[in-house]
């Protein structure tokens, strides 16, 4: 039997065709445009029977049994469970309130509905402190697509002419958007790739601007004073909607190429000439990605990749960056029942808190402040859901220890985790295949498709949405959880949309909501302040930031830049394997056997320079720790830099990357520490 669905064994949200035999998942495909001999495969999902299966799947609930020296778990039945977790819960509101516990968010079981689930039972519950890792992921970089131009846009590839691919990796992590890209070249579209590493997309690419990690900021703004220099711009667009041209061009004129190349590791020639292939082919998109996401100038370098959009009038325009029509839902997340003057732990970040009525909070950093340093209050029992935070969060010797610290932590996964292991409750969770859910992806632009239940939960796992609405349950919300199946529940988010789960499982391919419109500011604007593109931002201006990107100077993108003599090498967090999700699946063995373990990717001359060869351990060090890994010697990296694999910390914490990362110094607005790119030592084991 074939059954459609949704697969979240990472966040590119495929539709698939999966085969079901006795009820089991045997096989399951990518829906895709393209011919099969076009298509690209996908390796976990080519494994998802083997991960759905896995032995290693968490299948009862496990607490920490206080008898047992050696601190282990012992299974104990779902009540049992559920019941620990809610005593817990209200034994620490009643000594300390409320906001005394956290719910935190990894990315796995969706940005969807499942995070407003966990919302609702929070702020019912009377916390305000819902914490999702956006800080680090796409948040910061969508807040500010929004501070531009009122939204975040998706870019029209297929029917592009020119695509700009700024620090995204489709090849591996996103295979429909890939797919786009490989169709629009075959249309004869120019490809230009922003990636410190030579992809397999730049490989490809017509132009590759082999960036120094983190300068994207100069870049952009070297683009800018381009296009405005040589007057490139549209000046009809930019003349009846935007704001702040002046300004723009003004400040950018401290950016020409000539000025910052060298910074850029760039010839200025090669920086004119792209802004103008950029400016001058019609219509064009920029395709960014999380080569922007965790570094420290976030939020200005994006802003101002998003204003070239601008300037160049490929916004909302068939081929461009269409301003996306999201899906209207009912708000379930009753924020209106948290008492009064109760600040989140993240109140430092109020405009990165306040800017989407959707997402929760997302200056993931100050969690561990509030637990660590009790600021602005302590954080002492925190409840962990489809996140790894002992090896994804940045600095991780200080995560564990905050992790340690608390008086519970609990956790809902899948697989044991480096996080599991330091729970005092472990609930299992059933895997995407296993639940019926929203997903945020779909309802971000008109057509909503479902991610339905096609197998049985395995063993005596639970799906995400059945946990939290039971837990509601045992914490006295029984009003707020009158849902006896998630279909209910989905049907009263959806009461706005006019939609069903009932009609969506008779339409796998998706409901669109909305016909698909282009130029719609014509007739509302864009949704900022002004109604225009903001170039520069009344906004950030009144709360004190630089209303125009870089209106400062530049400053230094890279931790630990300070230290740079004893720290010489750009340190990059990896491209992400098309094998892994972040720390994921490295148990499942058909994967592993494909890719056994994680490099770090040392150009040759620094390798013989420091007398390095191929699998030679290495040790790379930062102020904040160290790691341990295999060299590869390649020229996929500039010299000065080495690009460090992703994930590993999960199979050992001596190579752990966030061992190296810096949580000090973080993005005013937006709390993002520098995960991406950081200065870092590099040497030959036992040296
Ligand atoms: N240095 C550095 N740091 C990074 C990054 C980086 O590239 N470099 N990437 C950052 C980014 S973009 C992100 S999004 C974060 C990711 O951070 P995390 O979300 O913590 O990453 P994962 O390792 O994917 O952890 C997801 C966990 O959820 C479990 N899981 C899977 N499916 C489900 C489910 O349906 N329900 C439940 N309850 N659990 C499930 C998995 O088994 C896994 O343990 O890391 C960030 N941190
Ligand atoms: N297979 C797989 N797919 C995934 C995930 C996964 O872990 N595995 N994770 C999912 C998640 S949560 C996310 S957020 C997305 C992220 O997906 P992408 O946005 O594609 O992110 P990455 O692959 O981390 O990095 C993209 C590119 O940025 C480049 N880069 C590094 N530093 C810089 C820099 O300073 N400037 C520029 N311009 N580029 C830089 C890297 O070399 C890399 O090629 O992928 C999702 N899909
Ligand atoms: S890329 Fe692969 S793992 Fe990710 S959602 Fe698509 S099919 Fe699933
Ligand atoms: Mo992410």
């Amino acid at each position: 039997m074939k059954k459609d669905t949704v697969c979240r064994l990472c966040s590119a949200c495929c539709p698939v065709e999966v085969d079901i035999r006795d009820g089991r998942l045997i096989a399951a495909r990518r829906k895709s445009f393209l011919p099969p001999t076009q298509q690209l495969k996908c390796p976990k999902l080519q494994a998802a029977a083997d991960i759905t299966y896995s032995r290693k799947r968490l299948v009862a609930p496990l607490l920490r049994d206080r008898r047992d020296p050696s601190g282990g778990f012992r299974q104990v039945e779902w009540d049992e469970a559920l019941d620990a977790v809610a005593t817990r819960m209200q034994d620490l509101k009643r000594r300390h309130g409320a906001q005394s516990v956290a719910w935190l968010r990894g990315m796995a079981a969706d940005w969807g509905a499942p995070w407003d689930y966990a919302s609702r039972l929070m702020h019912a519950f009377g916390s305000p402190n819902v914490i999702g890792n956006g800080s680090v992921c796409h948040v910061a970089r969508e807040m500010a697509h929004n501070f531009t131009y009122g939204a975040m846009t998706i870019p029209q590839i297929k029917d592009s002419r020119c695509i700009v691919i700024w620090g995204k990796n489709d090849r591996n992590t996103c295979p429909p958007a890939f797919e786009a890209i490989l169709y629009a070249r075959q249309r004869g579209a120019r490809l230009i790739v922003i990636d410190p590493v030579r992809t397999a997309l730049a490989e490809m690419a017509d132009t590759w601007l082999q960036i120094k990690p983190g300068h994207d900021g100069l870049l952009a703004m070297a683009m800018i004073a381009t296009i405005i220099e040589e007057e490139l711009h549209d000046r009809d667009f930019v003349q009846n909607w935007c704001i702040g041209f002046d300004k723009l061009k003004r400040v950018a004129q401290n950016f020409s190429p000539e000025t910052v190349a060298e910074k850029l590791w760039l010839d200025a020639a090669a920086i004119r000439k792209t802004a103008r292939h950029y400016a001058t082919t019609t219509p064009a998109c920029i395709v960014d990605g999380n080569g922007l996401d965790m570094q420290l100038q976030v939020f200005d370098a994006t802003r101002a990749v998003c204003m070239l959009r601008a300037l160049t009038g490929n916004l909302d325009r068939p081929g461009g960056d269409l301003i996306p029509q999201p899906v209207p839902t009912r708000d379930i997340q009753l924020k209106e029942r948290l008492p009064s003057g109760l600040p989140p732990v993240t109140c430092d970040y109020p405009l990165f808190n306040g800017f989407h009525a959707n997402w929760g909070l997302h200056a993931q950093s100050t969690l561990v402040d509030a637990i660590l340093e009790k600021l602005p209050y302590p954080v002492r029992m925190l409840i962990v859901q489809s996140g790894n935070p002992a090896v994804t969060m940045t600095d991780t010797n200080r995560v564990r220890k905050a992790l340690q610290t608390l008086e519970c932590l609990v956790a809902i996964d899948l697989f044991a985790t480096q996080t599991t292991r330091l729970a005092d409750i472990v609930l299992p969770a059933a895997g995407c295949f296993e639940k019926t859910q929203l997903n945020r992806a779909s309802l971000r632009h008109s057509l909503v498709i479902l991610q339905s239940q096609i197998i049985d939960c395995v063993g005596n796992s639970w799906p995400d949405w059945k946990i939290t609405f039971e837990l509601g349950r045992r914490l006295g919300l029984e009003k707020e959880f009158p849902w006896k199946t998630v279909e209910e529940a989905i049907d009263f988010q959806l009461g706005p949309a006019d939609l069903t789960t009932a009609q969506l499982q008779t339409h796998p391919q998706g409901i669109g909501t909305r016909q698909v419109a282009f130029a719609k500011y014509r007739e509302s604007g864009f949704k900022t302040p002004s109604g225009k593109v903001e170039f520069c931002s009344g906004r950030l201006d009144t709360h004190g930031y630089s209303s125009s990107p870089f209106e400062q100077g530049f400053g230094t993108p890279l931790s630990f830049a300070d230290r740079r003599i004893r720290y010489p090498f750009i340190g990059i967090s990896g491209e992400r394997s098309s094998r892994y999700t972040h720390s994921q699946f490295r148990q499942i063995e058909s994967l592993r056997r494909q890719e056994p373990e994680g490099y770090v990717d040392i150009h040759p001359q620094d390798a013989r320079r420091l007398g390095i060869s191929d699998n030679q351990l290495l040790k790379i060090s930062t102020p904040k720790g160290s790691i341990h890994m295999k060299a590869r010697i390649s020229d996929i990296v500039h010299t000065g830099s080495v690009l460090i694999a992703w994930g590993w910390g999960e199979v050992d914490p001596a190579q752990s990357l966030n061992n190296l990362t810096d949580d000090a110094c973080r993005n005013p607005i937006t709390a993002t520490p520098s995960n991406r790119c950081f200065m870092c030592k590099v040497e030959k084991c036992g040296d």
